[in-house]
């Protein structure tokens, strides 16, 4: 009988995840990074922008900074733009980089690496993550337990647009085919709101915080939980184990993915590298 189960739960297991996912290094920086929280990719300039908290995530000491590097692991210029408190997830629009820096919002010219936007939000304990709809409209969360927000910044004003039971410490963001999706690290659960309407509806569990939240090619989730460990999440809501760093104390925070490439760069936080990988399936 225990061989029969085992055997059938060989095959359920090789029925829900039949396809099969390698993961190899790639690469990484040097770690000379302070703190990298976030990894954003460029498509236009092909590098990334890396957020640096510089050192204590919440605090406004001004020792944050944004880097710019390769997808081989170069630093191209390690602070390309300083002076921030404690940036965290970041998204371009045009040719402005808009990053959280824990109670406002900054949109850095490209092109020029001045600072030209601000917009402050005031009530704001912990903004984290932060992703932009086509027409501009920026949204970003606040993970503190007492705020759990996802705010909206639509024609220059900040508004509160998701909160309630449904929203529990919310971290990673992303825009996708008319939704928002955002990783609850309360609950556990990745869900989603129209971005019309704002109705939220449930994605999946995943037993895990969702620090980075990232779609690929064939619409599997990837997330990683800042402690360490990156994971896979199919459509259907099955999980596979990418990566897990937790044991040797190497961070996995706000992801990045290119899809066209399969590369995955994992910022490390407390260990101040940005690990590279690819996927092979
Ligand atoms: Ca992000
Ligand atoms: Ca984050």
């Amino acid at each position: 009988m225990k061989k029969l189960l085992s055997s059938f739960l060989i095959i359920l297991v090789t029925v829900t995840l039949a396809q099969d996912f390698d993961v190899q290094m790639i690469d990484s920086t040097r770690a000379v990074l302070e703190t990298p929280e976030s990894v954003n990719f460029d498509p236009v300039r092909d590098y990334l922008f890396v957020s640096n908290i510089g050192a204590n995530p919440s605090a406004k000491d001004g020792k944050g900074f944004i880097s710019i590097i390769d997808k081989k692991g170069n630093i191209v210029e390690k602070k390309w733009v300083t002076g921030l408190n404690a940036p965290k997830g970041a998204g371009i629009h045009g040719n402005i980089l808009y990053v959280t820096d824990i109670d406002r919002i900054v949109g850095i010219n490209i092109d020029s690496a001045k600072v030209e936007e601000t917009y402050s939000c005031s009530q704001a304990e912990f903004l984290n993550d932060l992703a932009i709809d086509p027409n501009g409209v920026i949204y970003f969360s606040d993970s503190s337990p007492e705020n759990s927000i996802v705010y909206r910044l639509k024609n220059r004003k900040i508004e509160k647009w998701l909160h309630g039971e449904q929203v529990s410490q919310p971290n990673g963001l992303l825009i996708h085919a008319g939704f928002l999706y955002f990783g609850n690290s309360g609950d556990q659960k990745i869900k989603r709101a129209n971005l019309e309407t704002g109705q939220i509806e449930m994605v999946a569990k995943t037993g895990t915080g969702i620090d980075g939240l990232k779609i690929d090619h064939q619409g599997n989730f990837i997330i990683s939980n800042w402690r360490g460990q990156t994971t896979l999440i199919t459509p259907e809501g099955n999980q596979k184990v990418l990566l897990n760093t937790t044991q040797e104390g190497i961070n996995a925070a706000d992801l990045e993915y290119i899809p066209a490439e399969r590369l995955l760069f994992i910022p490390t936080f407390h260990d101040d590298r940005v690990m590279i990988y690819k996927i092979n399936y």
